[in-house]
C-alpha cells in the first residue's frame, strides 16, 4: 500500500534552513513514516581553497556575485544517486511550478534539489547537467531554500500514505484547473452570519452543483488564466 521512501537531496549553502518547517504538521508525520526522507548537501563543502569560496564575480560585469560552476558541478556529481530522479534548479528564472509538475515530480523515487543563492549561478552548470529551472512565482527570493521548502511540501503530501483520504487530494485547488470552493463550519451562526443553506440541506447533488457553480465563479473572478490554460 505505501510506496518506496521518496528520497530528497537539498544541495544548498545553507543546510540549517532544513528540514525547518518540513518537521511539522504533515510532512513531519509523513517523514517519521518514511515515506520521504531528506538530505541536505553542504555545497560549501566542495570548495577547493582555503577560504572555501563558492562565487565569484560576473563576466561582462555588473553587480553581485555568480555561483561558480566547478564547485556546483562536483557537488552534484558526487550527490547524483539515480538517472530516474528529478534534477531542479530553484531560480526565479525558472519555469513558474504549477501542481501538474509537482505531481510529476513525486511520481519519481527521488529529486536532487539545488537551491540556487548570490546573483545567480553560471548557466554552463545548468545546462551541462540537464536541471530542470523552477520558479515559484513572480517575485524575487534572496535565495532557493524558501523555495526548495515549499516545493518539497508540495511533493511530500501527494505520497501515498501522507494524506489519510485521496478524497481530499480529489477536490482540492488546482484539479480540473478550478479553485476549490469555499469551506464552513460550527458555529451554525458567527457575527451575524449563516452558512449557505443548501450545505445543510442534505442533499447531496444539490451540495455538489451549488459547489461546482461557485468553484467556477471564483476561479472566473480570481484566476480567469486559469480556465483558458492546458490541462494540468
Ligand atoms: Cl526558486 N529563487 C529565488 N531566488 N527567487 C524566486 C524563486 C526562486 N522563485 C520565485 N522567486
Amino acid at each position: 500500500m505505501i510506496n518506496k521512501c521518496f528520497e530528497v537531496r537539498v544541495l544548498t549553502l545553507f543546510p540549517e534552513m532544513f528540514p525547518g518547517p518540513l518537521s511539522y504538521s504533515l510532512a513531519g508525520k509523513a517523514s517519521e513514516k518514511n515515506i520521504w526522507s531528506l538530505k541536505t548537501v553542504n555545497i560549501r563543502d566542495y570548495a577547493t581553497d582555503k577560504h572555501k569560496t563558492v562565487d565569484d564575480e560576473p563576466y561582462g560585469g555588473g553587480p553581485g556575485m555568480v555561483m561558480r560552476p566547478d564547485i556546483l558541478g562536483k557537488a552534484f556529481d558526487k550527490n547524483n544517486p539515480n538517472s530516474k530522479w528529478k534534477k531542479i534548479i530553484l531560480t526565479p528564472r525558472g519555469k513558474p511550478l504549477t501542481q501538474k509538475m509537482v505531481k510529476d515530480i513525486s511520481s519519481k523515487p527521488g529529486a536532487v534539489i539545488v537551491c540556487g543563492r548570490y546573483e545567480g549561478i553560471d548557466e554552463r552548470f545548468i545546462s551541462s547537467r540537464s536541471l530542470e529551472e523552477v520558479s515559484i512565482g513572480d517575485y524575487v527570493l534572496s535565495g532557493g531554500e524558501p523555495a526548495a521548502l515549499i516545493l518539497i511540501d508540495s511533493i511530500v503530501r501527494l505520497l501515498s500514505g501522507t494524506i489519510g483520504s485521496s478524497d481530499s487530494l480529489i477536490e482540492e485547488s488546482f484539479e480540473n484547473n478550478l479553485l476549490e470552493h469555499p469551506h464552513y463550519t460550527r458555529p451554525y451562526e458567527w457575527e451575524g452570519m449563516k452558512p449557505p443553506a443548501v450545505l445543510l440541506s442534505g442533499n447531496h447533488r444539490e451540495i455538489e452543483k451549488w459547489r461546482k457553480n461557485i468553484a467556477l465563479e471564483d476561479t472566473k473572478k480570481r484566476r480567469p488564466e486559469l480556465l483558458i490554460s492546458e490541462k494540468k
